[in-house]
C-alpha cells in the first residue's frame, strides 16, 4: 500500500478502536467499587481497556493505617540487615534514552539501564527519599526489581511486610482464573520515571502511598512510538570507591560490551526543553499530533487495571515522607488472536522509511516493540 493510504488506514485504526470500545476523551473508566470477576473479565479483560479501581487496595493495612509512610516501621519490619536491589540513574530514568556516550550531538541516542547496587534497605529509604527532595545529588534512586521481588527471598520475600497487603487481588485473580505469576514493589520519588514501553502481563497497579500519573496507549496505536533499535548501554559508577555500596556516586554511561541494539519507544512525552520540544513534535508528528494518549492518576488506595501489550509512561508524586509506594500483580496473559493481529500490525513499516538515508547509513527502521519479563530482562 503507498504511504498515504497507508497513513489513512492507520490513523482509521486508532479513530476506531476509540470509537468503538476505549472511548474519545482521554480518560479511562473509573469504578468505585471493586467489579465482580465476570463484569472485570467482560468489560475490561477481554475488551483489553483500561479501568481504575478507586479504593481498591484502600482496606490493605499499608493503606488504611499509613504503615508504609513510616520509616521507621518500614525499617523495623525489614530488619536492619536486610539488603535489596536499588537502581541508580542521575536523573531517574532508568531503561530510557540518553545521548551516546561521548556523543558530541545530543540527537544521537542509546538505550541507558541503571546501574543496580545491593543496598541495606534503611539506608535504601533515605537514599531514595533524599535523591527525590534534593536535584543537586548527582544520583536518583529507584527500587524496582522487577523479578517478583515482594515474593523472593534475596529481595522482600519472607518478611512481615506481606501482611500488610493482599496476596493477590481477589476479582482478578477469580477472572483471570491463576495466581499473579510475578508480585513487584515499587519505591520512588519524584524524580523517578519510567519510559513508554509494555509488558506481556495483564498487570493490576496498586499504589500505596503518594501518586502515580500514568500516561497511556492502545496496542493499536504501536506507530506512534517510533519504536526505533538502539545501542545498549548501561550507568556505572565512576569512582571505584563506591563500588560496593549504594551511596552518592557520580555514574558515567558506558556502551555494553559486545555490542547490541534494543528496540525502544523513542517518544518522550514530556521534553525537558524547548528545544526538544520542538525537535519532537517535528520529528514524531503521529505522537505529538495524533489523539492525545489516556491519563490516569492513580492514587494511594487505588487499583489500576493495565491491560497487557498497553504502552505506558509514568511518573510520580511522593508522599510526605518524600517517597511513593507501588505494589503490582502480574497475572499471566493469552496469546490470543488480538496478540497474533498485533504482531501483524507491528509488521507493517509506518511512517515508511526516508527514501534518502543519510549515506553509508542504514536506516534504523521499526523493530517489534521491547518488554520487560519478570527477571528484569529485556526481551524481544
Ligand atoms: O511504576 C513505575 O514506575 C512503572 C510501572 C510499570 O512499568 C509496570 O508496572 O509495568
Amino acid at each position: 500500500m503507498e504511504g498515504e493510504k497507508l497513513g489513512a488506514a492507520v490513523a482509521g485504526l486508532w479513530a476506531e478502536v476509540r470509537e468503538l470500545s476505549l472511548g474519545t476523551s482521554p480518560r479511562i473508566d473509573v469504578l468505585d467499587t471493586p467489579p465482580s470477576p465476570l463484569v472485570f473479565l467482560r468489560d475490561y479483560v477481554s475488551a483489553n481497556k483500561p479501568c481504575l479501581v478507586r479504593g481498591g487496595a484502600a482496606h490493605w493495612p499499608a493503606v488504611s493505617r499509613s504503615l508504609w509512610s513510616h520509616d521507621s516501621y518500614l525499617a523495623a519490619i525489614l530488619g536492619k540487615d536486610r539488603h535489596v536491589s536499588l537502581h541508580l540513574t542521575p536523573d531517574g530514568r532508568a531503561d530510557a534514552l540518553a545521548p551516546l556516550p561521548d556523543g558530541d550531538d545530543d540527537s544521537n541516542l542509546c538505550f541507558a539501564s541503571a546501574c543496580v547496587r545491593r543496598a541495606p534497605f534503611a539506608a535504601a529509604l533515605r537514599l531514595i527519599a533524599a535523591s527525590g527532595r534534593d536535584p543537586t545529588l548527582p544520583v536518583v534512586a529507584y527500587a524496582q526489581e522487577q523479578n517478583d521481588c515482594f515474593r523472593a527471598a534475596a529481595e522482600y520475600g519472607g518478611s512481615a511486610l506481606a501482611a500488610d497487603v493482599e496476596e493477590e487481588v481477589p476479582w482478578a485473580t477469580a477472572a483471570l482464573g491463576c495466581s499473579p505469576e510475578a508480585v513487584n514493589l515499587w519505591v520512588g520519588s519524584g524524580r523517578s520515571e519510567t519510559s513508554f514501553h509494555k509488558d506481556h502481563y495483564e498487570n493490576l497497579y496498586a499504589v500505596v502511598t503518594g501518586e502515580k500519573h500514568f500516561l497511556l496507549l492502545p496496542p493499536t496505536d504501536v506507530h506512534r512510538l517510533y519504536v526505533r533499535r538502539y545501542l545498549a548501554a548501561r550507568y556505572v559508577s565512576s569512582s571505584a570507591a563506591a563500588a560496593s555500596t549504594a551511596g552518592v556516586e557520580e555514574l558515567r554511561l558506558e556502551l555494553e560490551e559486545p555490542r547490541r541494539e534494543v528496540p525502544w519507544c523513542s517518544v518522550d512525552p514530556y521534553p525537558r526543553t524547548p528545544k526538544e520540544a520542538a525537535r519532537a513534535r517535528d520529528e514524531m508528528p503521529l505522537y505529538f499530533q495524533g489523539p492525545p494518549p489516556f491519563q490516569c492518576t492513580v492514587r494511594a488506595g487505588d487499583i489500576l487495571y493495565l491491560p497487557s501489550m498497553w504502552f505506558h509512561h509514568v511518573r510520580q508524586t511522593p508522599d510526605s515522607s518524600g517517597r511513593t509506594i507501588a505494589v503490582n500483580f502480574w497475572y499471566d496473559m493469552r496469546f490470543d488472536i488480538k496478540y497474533a493481529y498485533f504482531n501483524l500490525l507491528q509488521t507493517i513499516e509506518y511512517p515508511p522509511p526516508s527514501r534518502d538515508p543519510p549515506s553509508g547509513e542504514e536506516e534504523p527502521g521499526d523493530g517489534p516493540p521491547v518488554e520487560r519479563r519478570r527477571n528484569g530482562s529485556l526481551c524481544v
